[in-house]
């Protein structure tokens, strides 16, 4: 099975991802994984400490002249900012933070918890992603995020070409698809940081390229809409997963939400095996398994819980009232959210993929993705 896990403390020495069961002959392109960290640590209004690193990627073990061997790869970014040891306990618990809850939990400091929480942690799953990515691309799959609403305002996403989405996202100073509207949302983000606040946002990822059949309906925790959420909603400040319409279908009725299915001979040859729908409602998940259409899925992202002008909390100390810490932050980080949303979704993509086509080799993938859409053209 493809898993990783990662390690790593906001302000220790590095950060690690460790990714297992990624299949061999799979050709490596740091520069990508560096391409997406770089993109991960940009977008208006993140803080100071984006200034101290140029996260950058090392890869540790399971590449040969420059591929994968099916070893086991761990991922490095080394932190600049590495002071941990230096650094001392909070004693005034941030509301939203993990500091309350995960110094009782472990009977211990703040700081040891705040440290594994922060979302510095996402560096190492956008890299574990960013690999994920240069398989699904082997198979034309591609992953693409994208900010879609920041601080209560809509930016909806606009319709094109990939290379054309592509293009709008990279002038957008948010990774919004419409960069006309920056200069209001980056005036937004200016007077919530001058009054000591945060914003958050909704962002999108779009996977196109996707075969009918990843994902299984045959037991809950291998359903892909179950494990995308899973992915999802355990980035850092992430307090909503929707899938295709989502939530806004639970208020249409039923000839309202289910995409009509159409036979199309001529695209017989496409993923979608000539299977076309007039509309994606499902966002490319039916049973928990594609069905060939784009894969739309959106997540809600809480504003930063560390605000420089804090809410009330107290001293853990002496349990009196006293306004929480503040410990330097970004404004808004919502468009690195649709960098690491983004990446994640990719990498568990790119699992039912191995789980559907195997995870030894490229080239065994390869001849059974041909296979089976042979065998599923003659169904
Ligand atoms: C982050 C690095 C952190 C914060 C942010 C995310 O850097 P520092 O704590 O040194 O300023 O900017 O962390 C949080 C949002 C959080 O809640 O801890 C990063 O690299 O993404």
């Amino acid at each position: 099975m493809m898993r990783y896990w990662t390690a790593g403390e906001s302000h220790g020495k590095a950060l690690i991802a460790l990714v297992d069961g990624f299949p061999a002959g799979v050709e490596l392109d740091t520069a990508a994984i560096d391409a997406e960290l770089r993109r991960r640590q940009g977008g208006y209004g993140r803080g100071g400490r984006q200034r101290i690193e140029t996260d950058a990627v090392d890869v540790l073990s399971g590449v040969w002249q420059n591929r994968t061997l099916g070893s086991p790869i761990a991922l490095q970014v080394v932190n600049r900012d590495y002071k941990l040891e230096r650094l001392g306990d909070l004693e005034r618990p941030r509301p939203g933070h993990g500091d309350l809850t995960g110094a009782i939990k472990f009977l211990g400091s703040i700081r040891g918890v705040l440290e594994r929480a922060s979302a510095r942690e996402t560096t190492v799953r956008v890299a574990a992603g960013a690999l994920a990515k240069q398989l699904l691309r082997e198979f034309g799959i591609t992953a693409f995020g994208y900010v879609v609403e920041l601080g209560g305002v809509a930016i909806p996403p606009r319709e094109g070409a990939h290379s054309e989405r592509l293009a709008w996202r990279e002038a957008s100073s948010i990774y919004s698809l419409d960069a006309a509207r920056d200069a209001e949302i980056e005036k937004l983000i200016d007077e919530t940081g001058k009054a000591g606040d945060t914003l958050g946002g909704i962002v999108e990822v779009r996977v196109d390229g996707l075969p009918i059949g990843l994902g299984t309906h045959t037991q809950w925790d291998l359903k892909l809409d179950g494990r995308i959420a899973q992915a999802v909603m355990a980035v850092q400040a992430i307090k909503g997963v929707e899938i295709g319409l989502g939530f806004e279908a639970a208020r249409r009725r039923g000839s309202q939400v289910h995409d009509p299915i159409r036979f199309d001979e001529s695209q017989r040859s496409s993923t979608a095996l000539g299977y076309v729908r007039p509309t994606n409602n499902a966002g490319g998940l039916e049973a928990g398994i594609t069905n060939g259409q784009p894969l739309i899925v959106r997540a809600a992202k809480k504003p930063i819980s560390t605000l420089r002008k804090p809410l009330d909390s107290i001293n853990l100390g002496t349990k009196l009232p006293e306004a929480a810490a503040y410990e330097r932050s970004d404004v808004c980080a919502v468009s690195a959210a649709s960098v690491i949303v983004e990446n994640v979704v990719a990498f568990e993509v790119a699992r039912a993929l191995t789980d559907k086509f195997g995870n030894d080799s490229l080239v065994e993938m390869q001849a059974r993705w041909n296979l089976y859409h042979e065998m599923a053209r003659q169904r």
